[in-house]
């Protein structure tokens, strides 16, 4: 990884911490409310994808039609189960190694959240990563979520870089793509790791150091 990068643009969920299986709990109590089936591998499809592109395609296996009204109300309620399980979230949930990595590129490199989710700012202030990156960008700031690369160019708009001058880092193939599409490289690590179309594919974050 000789490229010097004038940025890094993080995703959240799945890279600087984990809140999959609080996404996992709070769609599996709507799914078993409506008597549909989901499981592990249904929620893996999830990553990345926004939260009505998420309900949607939990209501692939359901026999019955909503309406438009009805599919707001449960995105609603998954939310509010969702906020609840973040809520018990500190900054015990960000690890050592991925706090020390993003100090250390902070010298360095300025660094962004790219994220899907409209929860972003709780979860970094839960985790006491508020006010921490020099710019963020998240679900509130875009109209098409991941694979279109909306959220990654406004961050870097933010940064005041061209997308060839910062770095993606992504846990989710739909992310990985965004961020080709935005004219990004992209380090791949978690579920992505490994995926043909990243740039770079890392065991962890944290052999990001090897940037700075
Ligand atoms: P919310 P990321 C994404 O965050 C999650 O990976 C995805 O599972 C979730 O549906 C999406 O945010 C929307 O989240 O309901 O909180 O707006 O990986 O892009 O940081
Ligand atoms: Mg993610």
């Amino acid at each position: 990884m000789k490229k010097d990068y004038k940025g890094i643009i993080f995703d959240l969920d799945g890279v600087i911490c984990y809140t999959d299986q609080y996404h996992y709990k709070a769609w599996k109590m709507l799914a078993d409310k409506l008597g549909i089936p989901f499981d592990e591998q249904i929620n893996n499809r999830l990553r990345g994808v926004s939260r009505m592109e998420s309900l949607e395609i939990i209501l692939e296996k359901s026999e019955k039609a909503y309406t438009e009204e009805e599919k707001v109300e449960m995105a609603e309620e998954k939310n509010a189960n969702y906020r609840e399980l973040l809520a018990q979230m500190s900054p015990k949930d960000l690890s050592s190694e991925v706090k020390e990595t993003l100090d250390l590129l902070h010298g360095t490199k300025l660094l962004a959240i790219g994220s899907s989710s409209k929860n972003t700012a709780f979860i970094l202030e839960r985790i006491g990563l508020a006010g921490y990156f020099d710019a963020v960008a998240d679900g509130n700031d875009i109209t098409r979520s991941k694979p279109d690369p909306e959220v990654f160019l406004i961050a870097a708009r933010r940064l005041n870089l061209k997308p060839q001058e910062c770095l993606v880092v992504e846990d989710a193939k739909a992310g990985v793509d965004a961020a080709v599409a935005g004219g990004f490289d992209c380090a791949a690590v978690g579920d992505a790791a490994g995926y043909g179309a990243a740039t770079y594919s890392l065991k962890s974050v944290c052999d990001l150091k090897e940037l700075a």
